[in-house]
């Protein structure tokens, strides 16, 4: 069956995984990118932005662009912040010369607003980063509230550890809830349905080196020259941080398209925002109803990754 058409717009924050997410999203015929926000939490800035106006670019597409400014409460690692410069310099995104510098830079959570009133019908948010920017629209613009059909989120961990591991915290959270907790609370106290992607089910699809190397065959044209590319840059995760760099955010994106490669389960949840386990999600009954992923049929995902990322 065809995917339902949706209008979507999206909340990144550069990481390989999320410009991946980004190529990934402008293959579907089915989709209409609204918008593209840059949260500055597992990325520089400038180099992310650049590198999804080139990423746009490449693909022909003319999509607005927006800069997160608003900080996040624990900053990630500088040490995976810079890989936003290693893509923003490949090849493949540097054929021509871009002129990366723009006048206008409305920020992010005011221009989520603006594309969320703007469209003519209800909009699906997605976010492979924190929430900081939805929370504050939320706040700032408590209208933009019916304008949302469905948020679609990869963060949390519900039954499995978390991947944050720094002074002071117990390890418990995820690293896009634990930037911004307060961001993750405000959103479940709207009245918009949420489905969420937690380590649960991400911890499933490890990038593996057969993946990588699939893209390898299709070498010479763009799309694929550069999913592989991402995913050969998340190589060496796995031996600096004793944890495998997964497809966090791609899988995220994929139910867009083809939500059948998760099942999915209602949890009552509740986020954790202050002391040792902040930005740890957990189940509380009463708590907000979430539809979580929870399991995933990898074979199925590769393949997506691959009909969607290669030619023919
Ligand atoms: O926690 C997963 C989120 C995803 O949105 N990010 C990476 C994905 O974009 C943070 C993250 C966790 N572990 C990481 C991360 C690692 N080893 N390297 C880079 N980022
Ligand atoms: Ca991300």
């Amino acid at each position: 069956a065809a995917p339902r058409r949706r209008r979507v717009v999206f909340d990144h924050d550069g990481a390989p995984d999320d410009l991946l997410s980004l190529l990934l999203l402008t293959r579907y015929d089915h989709v209409d990118l609204r918008g593209v926000a840059v949260t500055p939490a597992d990325c520089l800035l400038e180099p992310a932005l650049s590198a999804t106006r080139k990423i746009l670019d490449l693909v022909g597409r003319d999509v607005p662009t927006a800069a997160g400014v608003l900080p996040g409460r624990n900053p990630f690692p500088l040490a995976w912040r810079i890989d936003a410069l290693r893509v923003d310099a490949l090849p493949v995104l540097n054929q021509k010369d871009h002129d990366t510098t723009r006048a206008d830079r409305p920020a992010a959570h005011e221009q989520l607003a603006t594309w969320l009133m703007r469209a003519p019908a209800p909009v699906t948010v997605l976010a492979t980063g924190p929430l900081t920017n939805l929370a504050r629209c939320l706040d700032d613009h408590p209208r933009i509230e019916s304008r949302i059909e469905e948020v679609v989120f990869m963060g949390g961990a519900l039954d499995v550890t978390g991947n944050v591991n720094q002074p002071g915290h117990d390890g418990t959270a995820e690293w896009n809830v634990f930037w911004d907790p307060g961001a993750v609370r405000r959103v479940f106290d709207a009245a918009v349905p949420i489905t969420m992607f937690p380590l649960d089910v991400t911890d499933r699809v490890p990038v593996t080196p057969d993946l990588a190397r699939a893209f390898g065959r299709h070498y010479g044209h763009p799309v694929s020259d550069l999913a592989g590319s991402l995913l050969a840059l998340t190589f060496g995760t796995l031996e600096t941080t004793s944890l495998p760099y997964c497809c966090w955010d791609s899988l995220t994106t994929s139910y867009l398209a083809e939500p059948g490669i998760c099942t999915f389960e209602t949890v009552h949840c509740d986020v954790i925002t202050r002391g040792e386990s902040q930005g740890r999600v957990v189940r509380r009954s009463g708590g907000r109803a979430v539809r979580c992923a929870r399991t995933v049929d990898s074979g199925r995902f590769h393949r997506h990754l691959l009909t969607m990322l290669t030619p023919g």
